[in-house]
């Protein structure tokens, strides 16, 4: 690790639920490596949080190491950051339970990732389901994290990961550091290719919706160019335009333009030729992380090594917030025994 002083530490997790989207990029996966020069980063693959739905076993252990090798293939450097998995970590859990313990029933209720996946797996509605914001709450707090680069859409989980923290501080002293979302200011929240007023997610079933980061380069190009739009035929950026609005977000993130260069850049054409700007722009964006993916997943060893010394890294930090907590709440240490 190059830790000469202390930085500020940056935690966040994806799931391994299914080949990575555009909008998981975007959103959130981007910036992870941008900020570990600033910052000291923890970055988790979220296994225990995959199983709140259904996995198949084997998908689910394959789909571990695949997003390991994404996250490494965007940039993320083990030299400079802990890349782990969660449920190497046993200490994510154990905090989980002592946190769900200063967490009201009703603020759990009313997330709306719970209401989503409720009304989306009406029948598995399970404890999982309910608590998976006391585990992200738990991975955040345990690392005394100042900010969690996440998209909008986990803005809410982020809030109560705070008010947990402040009402544990509050009871027990200053325990908990209570961290800050990382929003992007463009592209925070990708939408549905298909449905522009839907977030675009991982399980749509409907694939023309998702573009993936794995998916081929005449893949992303016939998902942008079925793109909806609208009948204007002018690319500019409004409210009542969510599909052109879409689409001149991920543009600008892609290319680092802004929105009033993009309409000047395409003023007087139609969407076919925007279309191609775009998919064009994230291909380019894609093709050399594609390659990188491919030859990390190929060195087995090398994506094993970095997993293992990930997880020893974070479970030292780990286990030192632990211990804390436990003694904060009035747990006997096992050390303290007379025997
Ligand atoms: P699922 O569809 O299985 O719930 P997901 O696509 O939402 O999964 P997560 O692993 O839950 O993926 O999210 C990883 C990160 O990507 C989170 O920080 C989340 O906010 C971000 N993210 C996911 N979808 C989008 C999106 N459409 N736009 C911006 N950010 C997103
Ligand atoms: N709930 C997040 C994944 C996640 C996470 C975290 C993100 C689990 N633990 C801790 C940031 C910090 C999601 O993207 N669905």
């Amino acid at each position: 690790m190059e830790q000469t002083q202390k930085k500020p530490r940056v935690f966040s997790g994806i799931q391994p639920t299914g080949s990575f989207t555009l909008g998981n990029y975007v959103g959130a996966v981007r910036n992870w490596p941008a900020l570990q020069d600033a910052y000291d980063c923890i970055y988790s693959v979220v296994d225990l949080h995959a199983i709140t739905v259904r996995q198949n076993p084997a998908d689910l252990r394959r789909q571990s190491r695949e997003a390991a090798a994404m996250l490494l293939a965007t940039g993320i450097r083990p030299d400079k950051s802990i890349i782990f998995i969660q449920s190497h970590v046993p200490a994510h859990t154990q905090l989980s339970w002592v946190l769900g313990c200063f967490c009201p029933f009703g603020d759990l209720t009313r997330m709306h990732q719970f209401k989503e996946k409720s009304k989306k797996h009406p029948e598995d509605i399970n404890g999982g389901l309910l608590t998976y914001p006391v585990l992200m709450a738990a991975d955040i707090l345990l690392y005394a994290t100042d900010l969690v680069p996440i998209g909008i859409d986990q803005k809410q989980h982020l809030e109560l990961a705070r008010n947990i923290a402040q009402r544990f501080n509050g009871l027990y002293g200053d325990t908990f550091v209570v961290p800050d979302g990382y929003f992007p200011t463009v592209g925070a929240k990708v939408m549905s290719l298909q449905e522009p007023d839907k977030k675009m997610s991982k399980s749509d079933a409907n694939a023309n919706a998702v573009v993936h980061m794995l998916d081929e380069p005449d893949t992303i190009l016939r998902k942008f160019k079925r793109a909806i739009t609208d009948s204007e035929g002018t690319v500019r950026a409004g409210a009542d335009k969510p599909g052109v609005t879409n689409l001149m977000s991920i543009y600008s993130v892609m290319t680092g333009k802004t929105f009033e260069e993009i309409q000047r850049e395409f003023d007087g054409q139609g969407y076919g030729v925007f279309k191609e700007a775009v998919a064009g722009s994230v291909i380019d964006t894609f093709r050399p992380i594609q390659a990188e993916y491919r030859r990390l997943l190929a060195d087995r060893a090398y994506l094993d090594g970095v997993l293992a010394d990930g997880g020893a890294a974070a479970a030292r930090l780990a286990s030192r917030m632990l211990s804390k907590v436990y003694r904060k709440v009035g747990f006997v240490a096992p050390d303290a025994l007379a025997h």
